[in-house]
């Protein structure tokens, strides 16, 4: 398109948009430009950029209040400082590299710059805090769907938090919460995936566990466009399953994903450990565990290794 084009759609300057040029090169835009013909543009910035991302952006509210850090400590910590300053339902804090990704019970999350999607998303739900698992549940299920719209591979959800490719973890998702005894202040649903990281980009100690979407499909993936279509994912189940309080669609297809039912699995619990067969799902989305005796056992949280999977032999 000529510079002389643009400047008239837009109603500025040539010179503002010669300069604005230079920025958008500056940015990673990569342009070229030719003398009586004008601006062609060749390249997109490999960058989470509030400019591309509205581009992609089809939600209603998901995202469309957010903050892109180059570097943070962790999303999550900084989506609760701003959902306890009042953000409202939607709100994304995202970052191209964590110095302190946090996974859950004291655990680090590996998140290292340009390679993923660290992200966090503040949700104001209506209902009890006892339904606040569900949130992790749907943010697994958007996952899976949104990744497999972008790239065409199919993830397993492993219960509760973890999406798997190829019985490698590509992503994790970390629920935390604010909540009085019977309402919700604030969840913030942080989601960590692992998008064009190379093998030799993960840890050594992680490289029989983690897997990114880049190994799995061969090729470099857009960040802003998975993004922009987890975000519609996220808000299109938010309409239909939270607002509504009707989950029990949600359980069905959730149970389809779930890599973990009908394996053998060990449970790790706050006080004790025990194995057994994942043999079904509760209405409230916990895990029923028959051990050896046939006893069954529901796991409401916890963490559990599922064999065969992210590494457990
Ligand atoms: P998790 O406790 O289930 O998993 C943490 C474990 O996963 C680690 O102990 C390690 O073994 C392994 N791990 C660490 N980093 C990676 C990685 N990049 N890929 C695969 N495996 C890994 C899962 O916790 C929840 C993670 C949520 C991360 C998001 S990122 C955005 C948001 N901000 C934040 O601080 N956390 C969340």
């Amino acid at each position: 398109m000529s510079g002389e084009d643009i400047s008239q759609k837009l109603g500025v300057s040539r010179t503002a948009v010669w300069k604005t040029m230079g920025q958008l090169k500056e940015a990673g835009f990569e342009m070229q430009s030719v003398s009586n013909k004008g601006y062609r543009l060749t390249k997109l910035p490999d960058k989470l950029e509030t400019a591309l991302l509205q581009h992609y952006l089809t939600t209603e509210n998901f995202g469309r209040t957010l903050e892109i850090h180059d570097i943070i400590d962790s999303t999550n910590t900084r989506a609760k400082e701003m959902a306890q300053g009042g953000a409202i339902h939607g709100t994304l804090v995202v970052a191209e590299e964590q110095k302190s990704g946090r996974g859950r019970l004291g655990r680090s999350w590996e998140s290292p710059g340009g390679l993923g999607l660290w992200m966090s998303l503040i949700l104001r739900p209506s209902f009890p805090p006892r339904y606040a698992p569900r949130m992790t549940v749907l943010a697994g299920l958007a996952v899976v769907q949104a990744i497999s719209w972008v790239t065409g591979l199919e993830a397993s959800i492993k219960w509760p938090n973890d999406i798997i490719i190829n019985s490698k973890k590509v992503c994790g998702i970390l629920t935390e919460m604010q909540a009085d005894p019977d309402l919700i202040d604030y969840v913030v649903v942080g989601i960590g995936m692992n998008v064009n990281t190379t093998k030799g980009g993960f840890p050594h100690e992680l490289r029989n566990s983690a897997t990114s979407l880049k190994i799995e499909k061969g090729e470099h993936i857009d960040r802003c466009k998975l993004l922009a279509e987890l975000l519609s994912v996220l808000e299109g189940l938010d309409n239909r399953y939270l607002s509504t309080g009707d989950f029990s669609e949600m359980l069905n297809v959730y149970k389809e994903k779930c890599i973990t039912l009908g394996r053998p699995v060990r449970v790790t619990g706050p006080s004790e450990t025990f194995e057994g067969t994942a043999v079904d799902l509760t209405d409230d989305f916990e895990l029923v565990v028959e051990t050896k005796g046939s006893e069954r056992r529901k796991v409401f949280s916890g963490d559990v290794s599922v064999r065969g999977i992210a590494g457990y032999l």
